[in-house]
């Protein structure tokens, strides 16, 4: 037990960080793209830096300029309302004494102007993130000096917002807050468009205030997907209005989603610049929807795959994805697809009479199943994502809109842009948070493109996405298990790769997110330790 008087953790680590961080005038820029030097505290590492040697102080009353079409955005406003709160959240009690007594000397920087060019705001995938941010002393033109993020969409000034916070750091000897390394000019863009993460709330069921958190905390590391796997087998938390009896598979009444609460998750997410995938896996990994409906399973005691005898099936499949596209503008839609056992289908007596009177194999069943469920979500307007069995099944008779969604090792997204589907990356092996024996730096160094050399077919990676399986983790752990090993995907997926790649990762990357993993501890993110080795100064 610490004495009680002992500072919280999160001050001992920004304390660790303050003296690592000490400015060294000297230096010349930042790795990656700063030519060499001190590092740059930045995670995920911008496309093009440069800094400089400069100590800038930052206003505790930072205001507010914006300029643009979309700059007088909501959702810009409200950023950056949270972004001053969370870069002055450690000056409380020494900021009022502080600011009247640097009152005299003034701020470095007094505001921040955000440019935003166009006023669309629709969040659409592959919508422009790009931004650039210039930190500079005042030019001796204006009184108050200030920094600058322009942005082609309000989402571009909300990553720019995130590199800028990432840029103040809280210094406890002057008790104001800096920005060391000035001048800063930043230029920066996404490498991938889709950056995802997989949250299962079937295993196990998340408040949406935890939900909420883990946006929050997805928004630093500029990850831009939530792919909601909401049911599974386990349990349907998902209240569906036409289908009112679907959530009594939820574990209790209490450990459910109304549609008001998805609403709310949807638009908090879009407020983060995030895109929320909803995910229905059929027909394997849904028995929990039989709870309600128990025509769905092929019998009482052999329960899934749903029945894919019936035309009710598909009604109600059709019904339940009519619901579920009012909550979910994000164009596309996960059909799962995985997993899918047919024994139940062939040893059943009506669904095997069924295959025989459709000369059907289990496997026919399977693809029929599959298709049938990718027409209805294509007939709602949304692109099909799919896990790679069916791909590896029957690629001829995919959808070939479906976005091919890896997990099973590493090979198929190569084979999946070869046949002109686009893909996206979960290796299990390294982006299956749940495998707790994964070191950080496997994590880091998996590539989306690996074994992918034609610039076209690359094209066809829309990117990756780390994967939250529910089974092991609950409100209890889950943010120590996503974080900080997604950071490591973050970045490999937000920068450019020969930025990250080149180079020993325990120096390059290592210090980097070792800081990135303090800093979500300072923002109440409770990520867990990136190794076992106490992190020391990259110049000791
Ligand atoms: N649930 C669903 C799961 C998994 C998958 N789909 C899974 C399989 C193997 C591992 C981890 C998770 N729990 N619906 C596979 C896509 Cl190791």
């Amino acid at each position: 037990m610490p004495p009680p008087d002992s500072p919280p953790r999160q001050v001992l680590c920004l304390l660790v960080l303050a003296l690592l961080l000490r400015p060294s005038l000297a230096s010349g820029g930042g790795g990656g793209g700063g030519g060499g030097g001190e590092l740059a505290y930045l995670w995920p590492l911008p496309a093009e830096f440069t800094a400089g040697g400069d100590t800038l102080s930052v206003d505790p009353a930072l205001a507010l300029v914006v300029g643009g079409n979309g700059g007088g955005s909501r959702i810009v406003k409200d950023a950056f309302d949270r972004y001053k709160s969370i870069i002055f959240q450690h000056s409380g009690v020494f900021s009022i004494f502080n600011a009247l007594r640097k009152r005299a000397s003034g701020y470095d920087i007094g505001r921040l102007r955000i440019v935003v060019r166009s006023g669309n705001e629709e969040l659409q995938l592959g919508v422009d993130e790009s931004y650039t941010l210039l930190v500079t002393k005042s030019d001796g033109k204006s009184i108050i000096g200030e920094a600058t993020i322009e942005a082609n969409t309000v989402y571009g000034a909300l990553r720019g917002l995130e590199t800028f916070s990432q840029l103040c750091t809280f210094d406890y000897s002057t008790k104001s807050v800096l920005v060391r390394q000035a001048p800063w000019y930043i230029r920066d863009e996404p490498r991938f468009a889709y950056r995802g993460l997989l949250l299962d709330t079937s295993r196990h069921y998340y408040p949406v205030d935890v939900i909420k958190h883990i946006l929050d905390s997805m928004s630093f590391a500029k990850l831009n997907v939530l792919h909601w796997h909401m049911v599974d087998s386990q349990s349907f938390p998902l209240e569906v209005p036409t289908y009112p009896k679907l959530w009594q598979g939820a574990y209790t009444k209490w450990e459910r989603y109304t549609v008001e609460d998805a609403y709310e998750i949807v638009n908090f997410a879009k407020n983060r610049g995030i895109h929320v995938m909803a995910e229905v896996d059929v027909p394997g990994h849904a028995e929990s929807w039989g709870k309600g409906y128990p025509e769905l399973w092929p019998s009482s005691s052999c329960r899934e795959p749903l029945d894919v005898s019936k035309s009710s099936t598909f009604d109600l499949i059709s019904g339940l994805l009519s619901d579920i596209r009012k909550i979910f503008p994000f164009e596309l839609f996960h059909l799962g697809g995985d997993e899918v056992n047919t024994d139940c289908w062939t040893s059943t007596t009506h669904v095997k009479q069924w295959l025989q009177n459709h000369n059907m194999t289990g496997k026919d069943a399977y693809k029929y199943f599959v298709i049938r469920a990718q027409e209805i979500a294509i007939s709602k307007n949304w692109t099909p994502v799919n896990w790679e069995e069916t791909f590896n099944a029957f690629p001829q008779s995919l959808n070939p809109k479906t976005i091919v969604h890896n997990w099973l090792g590493a090979g198929v997204c190569p084979k999946a842009v070869a046949k002109g589907f686009k893909c996206i990356f979960s290796n299990q092996g390294v982006w299956y948070l749940d495998h707790l024996d994964v070191p950080w730096d496997q994590v880091y160094t998996a590539e989306p493109l690996e074994g992918i050399s034609d610039a076209s077919k690359q094209k066809l990676v829309i990117g990756g996405e780390v994967c939250m399986w529910g089974e092991t983790a609950d409100t209890s752990n889950v943010q120590q298990t996503i974080w900080p090993r997604a950071a490591a995907a973050a970045e490999r997926l937000w920068s450019r790769r020969d930025a990250t790649s080149a180079g020993d990762v325990n120096t390059t990357a290592l210090p980097r997110l070792n800081h990135f993993r303090c800093l979500l501890n300072g923002r109440g993110v409770q990520a867990a330790p990136v190794t076992n080795q106490y992190p020391r100064s990259p110049s000791r």
